[in-house]
């Protein structure tokens, strides 16, 4: 890696940014050394409504393990990102919603109007017996109704599950019945890129076999006519107009849950992975803050900042919601695509509404880049200060891209490493005070203490490389695997014991600085959205025709990785095209368009061992078309199955 090349941190940051390199290295020292005056500290950023005595309570170990924070504190997660804002700035936006077709009107929420119509519709779900502690499933496209609904469960200390909108019935199905929701939000119709997502039905579909829903209130969006089902389909707007304004708060205690996001994992079904009100409510307002340097200019308007990221997935929930509204941001909500109408539309949406922070996954960068550099140039942006990066490693080449055509070598670029699992930024630049390497998340964030081992458990001192484990407990970690703490345990805590294992791989360089080489665990980042090869696995299996399946990742210029599945098909079976095809509309159908898989090769058998595992090392090296080394082959049961797969390994 290119570990030559740096942009030192410009004057003009190190001068002006809330932290620079000083204070970076002095808080970071005293949140380690004193945790508990360093988050007592911090957790002041929020109003609480009785304070808290107990800062940290955690272990990581079996005997007494367990991960609390501030523990005996009592708060509401929307007093602080609504209420507490209407005093000084009611009238200022909080949202500006930008909508997939560049011609639809420009929405834009006040935080007065955030307040009212979140209010609202807590009023509704509390009319319609939703109480403290129960689970509601969201499943909307990127409207400011998905922060309305967010939002109010949080008013009344329900518990959201948000779906990504791009999953199928059947993938919506399964997590409404695993954490037992019996209310679903949704819309008539997403849109993207011009094309419509039939939710509605979609939701109509899951409940067909799955779980015991007894309300959907559903948002008119695109005005599609769908069939609603009397007795338990509500309209969104008739049933909010006859709800009142004031909706009390539920006083929340710190380790009360907020929600539950499903994330895949390298075994079995999707995790429900939850977060608390308190340790996440510090951690991301804390992040955003200073990971994005957020704060009012100096004649203290807002800034303008754009995280480009769905509220389906983790980074949507952390920094298009939560962090920017407990920071009284203005927050850009963006519906469509980078490449609709044009390969220039981010650039557009950032001249139109004057962002200043702007912040993507690297594979929208690629997929930019491979247009070439005029559909970015022919735009302005020149009110942007900052860019970021989320999701997967980002390849120096699309940094270079970003800082230097995007940013006009201008922009400092945070790369934050995180994970649904971690709330917030874990790994991440400062830009007042971290000089930048193109392809490195750098330096930790304050309260995190990352450490490197190897396979046998062992720390690794100085420049190394090996497994990320973080060693100890900070606020906004996930508490609990919904409904299986047995399995929060043992997925995170039980490989290197006393550390919590990322599932990640990492080289640190002689200056400190950390960098992500991706997963080591059988879990594949396909454009930056975490699939489980077992997952995909699971799903081909369904299928009457498919024996047998093993799924690993393949390198993929745009995507990160692509997906790439080996089928045995039931004897008798023909292996054709149409199969093939068949087989890939499948996959898609049963999780949805992101697990399609790239490449579908069928295997008359796989590479097993004589106990009969999957060498699933073997399949990936064919898979990245490194077939010149494929190590030890002695073990496999028939050798000759390699030769095979080589011989039938289908054109890219
Ligand atoms: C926030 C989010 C988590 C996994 C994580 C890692 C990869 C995320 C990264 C990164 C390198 C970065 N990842 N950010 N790898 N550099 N800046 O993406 O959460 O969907 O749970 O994915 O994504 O592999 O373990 P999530």
């Amino acid at each position: 890696m290119n570990d030559g090349v740096i942009h030192p941190v410009p004057e003009t940051w190190a001068k002006e940014a809330l932290i620079d390199a000083g204070t970076y290295a002095e808080k970071y020292r005293r949140s380690v050394q004193d945790p508990e005056g360093f988050w007592r500290e911090e957790a002041r950023r929020l109003d609480w409504l009785k304070p808290f005595t107990t800062v940290k309570n955690t272990s990581f170990d079996e005997a007494t393990f367990g991960i609390r924070w501030f523990e005996d504190g009592t708060l509401n997660l929307t007093a602080n990102c609504l209420d507490r804002h209407l005093a000084a700035r009611g009238d200022q936006t909080a949202i500006i919603w930008e909508p997939d077709d560049p011609a639809t009107p420009v929405r834009t929420l006040t935080y007065r109007q955030l307040h009212e119509a979140t209010c609202r519709f807590a009023n509704l779900l509390r009319a319609e017996g939703v109480r403290k502690g129960d689970r509601v499933t969201i499943y909307l496209p990127m409207v400011p109704e998905a922060a309305v609904a967010m939002l109010a469960c949080a008013r009344i200390g329900a518990i959201h599950s948000i779906v990504f909108a791009g999953f199928s019935p059947e993938a919506l199905g399964s997590r409404i019945e695993d954490c037992d929701s019996d209310v679903v939000i949704t819309a008539d119709e997403g849109l993207r890129g011009g094309k419509r997502v039939p939710l509605k039905a979609n939701v109509d579909a899951a409940l067909e076999h799955h779980g015991k829903v007894r309300r959907v209130i559903m948002l008119r969006h695109t005005g599609a006519d769908v069939p609603m089902i009397e007795g338990r389909d509500l309209d969104w707007a008739t049933a909010v107009a006859s709800q009142s304004t004031d909706c009390p708060a539920e006083e929340m205690g710190a380790e009360d849950p907020l929600f539950i996001l499903y994330t895949s994992g390298s075994t079995g079904k999707p995790k429900g992975v939850l977060h608390t009100t308190g340790g996440y409510a510090v951690w991301v307002g804390m992040t955003h803050e200073y990971t994005f340097d957020y704060r009012p200019h100096p004649d203290s308007t807002p800034q303008v900042y754009w995280c480009a990221a769905d509220i389906g997935w983790v980074t949507g929930h952390s920094y298009v919601v939560y962090g920017p509204l407990l920071n009284g941001a203005i927050s850009v909500m963006f519906e469509g695509v980078p490449n609709y109408p044009d390969f220039s539309r981010f650039w557009q949406v950032v001249d139109k509404h004057k962002v200043e922070i702007f912040y993507a996954a690297p594979t929208a960068l690629r997929a930019l880049m491979r247009e070439g550099d005029d559909w970015v140039k022919k735009t302005s942006r020149s009110t942007l200060r900052l860019l970021g990066s989320v999701g997967e490693p980002i390849n120096p080449e699309a940094w270079e891209w970003y800082y230097n055509v995007v940013g006009d070598a201008r922009c400092p670029i945070v790369d934050t490493w995180w994970q649904t699992e971690t709330g917030g930024h874990m790994i991440t630049p400062l830009p007042g005070a971290t000089d930048l390497k193109p392809g490195s998340a750098s330096k930790p964030m304050f309260g995190v203490q990352p450490a490197i081992l190897d396979s046998e458990g062992k720390e690794l001192h100085g420049a190394c490389e090996g497994a990320l484990v973080i060693s100890d407990s900070w606020p906004g970690q996930m508490r609990t695997v919904y409904g299986d703490h047995a399995r929060f345990f043992q997925t995170y805590f039980s490989t290197f014991p006393g550390h919590y294992f990322t599932g990640d791989g990492c080289r640190r360089d002689e200056d400190g600085y950390y960098w992500i080489t991706g997963r080591i665990d059988d879990v594949i980042n396909v454009s930056g959205h975490r699939m489980g090869t077992a997952e995909i696995e699971s799903a081909l299996v369904l299928h009457e025709r498919v024996a047998e399946a093993a799924v690993v990742g393949m390198p993929h210029d745009i995507k990160g990785q692509g997906i790439y599945a080996y089928v045995t098909t039931t004897s008798g079976t023909e292996d054709s095209d149409d199969l093939r095809k068949e087989l890939i509309q499948w996959v898609r159908r049963e999780i949805g368009p992101i697990a399609t898989p790239d490449v579908l090769q069928f295997a008359p058998s796989l590479p097993k061992t004589r106990s009969g595992k999957i060498m699933r090392r073997i399949l990936r090296k064919i898979a990245e078309n490194d077939t010149g080394n494929l190590g030890d082959t002695s073990t496999l049961a028939d050798p000759g199955v390699v030769d095979d797969l080589l011989a039938n390994r289908p054109k890219t």
